[in-house]
């Protein structure tokens, strides 16, 4: 393990030690037990790429090593994302009705949770607020760092939203999907959140206005939608026992990048199978559009968008003209190329 991931967990157990003992609350053993497993079923399992990627932004900014209290300050700041990331997934899970997630039944599957994990990411998105008033209150940067994340969650539930309504039931029409709905969708429901705010986070740490930075944003935008796109893949061709979860995309009707890819190669027969299978729960209709997207290459297909994604990313990065942000956007987007889980 990393030493910056080692002590990044360490500050994970400092800050839920504060939340278990918020003086806003009179916790009782039994409440604070439930909180305490709650955050350590979906808080800290994931890669920590997001909050990891804060503390690394924020070195490079600096250009310098840090001191124990920035690293500090970093991890905090990091975790608030793995916390908004917790929420977000709490909740994707029940809305996707999803099996499992990062190998493990989804929170509102274990027995005794249910529906009570929709106060679980209630919970969840009121601690980040209560995380960056314990540290980072009278700091001249907090009325920004609370801007931003509010922003940034409103977009990821405006995403959320039309990720949901284009599926309802009664308006299935794959007539709709194309590559603009989809860009518009995991734009909002996935690159702000994922992508932009850990680097944004850092930038405000380091005492900058973001408004400087909207060529940097970009980048980010664009990386974090063919993150999305590799979700998309991965859903239906990734190994659940290494993704950690199981795809729902072709029964839940959504928009993937697949499906738009698919509507886009099929011949007439082919399409009619997409437009009689798709969108089914039942396990042989969810066959036949695996079994079409592998006669279409849908594989090849997302081969060759991967290699040209990285290159223009990779050309949009050395245009850049800071080398300290070139590297903050070159390791992120390291971190994710070809990934397999
Ligand atoms: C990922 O979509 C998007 C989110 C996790 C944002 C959720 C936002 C809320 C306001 C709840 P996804 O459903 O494709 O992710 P996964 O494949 O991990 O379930
Ligand atoms: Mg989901
Ligand atoms: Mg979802
Ligand atoms: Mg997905």
């Amino acid at each position: 393990m990393s030493e910056t991931k080692a002590k990044f967990l360490e500050v994970y157990s400092v800050l839920k030690s504060e939340l278990l003992n918020d003086p806003a609350f009179e916790f009782t053993d039994d409440s604070r037990q439930w909180v305490e497993r709650m955050l350590d079923y979906n808080v800290p399992g994931g890669k920590l790429n997001r909050g990891l990627s804060v503390v690394d932004s924020y070195k490079l900014l600096q250009g310098r090593q840090l001191t124990d209290d920035e690293v500090f300050l970093a991890c905090a700041l990091g975790w608030c994302i793995e916390w908004l990331q917790a929420y977000f997934l709490v909740l994707d899970d029940i809305m996707d009705n999803s099996h499992t997630r990062r190998g493990q039944p989804c929170w509102f599957r274990v027995p005794k949770v249910g529906m009570i994990a929709a106060n679980d990411g209630v919970i969840l998105r009121n601690q980040i607020p209560r995380i960056l008033k314990n540290h980072f209150k009278g700091k001249p940067y907090y009325v920004d760092l609370l801007d931003l994340f509010n922003e940034v969650e409103f977009q990821t539930a405006s995403g959320q939203m039309i990720d949901l309504i284009t599926t309802l039931e009664g308006e299935k029409d794959l007539n709709k999907y194309n590559l603009d709905r989809h860009r518009r969708i995991v734009q909002y429901k996935t690159a702000y959140y994922s992508f932009y705010l850990p680097v944004a986070s850092a930038i405000v740490m380091f005492g900058e206005n973001l408004d400087k930075h909207v060529d940097v944003k970009n980048i980010l935008i664009d990386m974090g939608i063919y993150f999305q796109v590799q979700d998309d893949f991965l859903d239906c061709f990734g190994d659940p026992a290494f993704i950690g979860k199981i795809g729902t995309d072709i029964e839940d009707f959504k928009c993937s990048w697949l499906v738009v890819k698919a509507l886009d190669r099929c011949n007439d027969e082919q399409k009619k199978s997409l437009y009689e299978n798709y969108g089914k729960e039942d396990p042989s209709c969810i066959v036949k559009v695996k079994e079409l997207y592998k006669e279409i290459n849908l594989e090849g297909v997302f081969e060759e968008y991967e290699r040209k994604s990285y290159e223009k990313l990779c050309k949009s990065i050395e245009a850049h003209p800071s080398e300290g942000i070139q590297g903050i956007l070159k390791s992120f987007l390291g971190k994710i190329y070809k990934r397999q889980k």
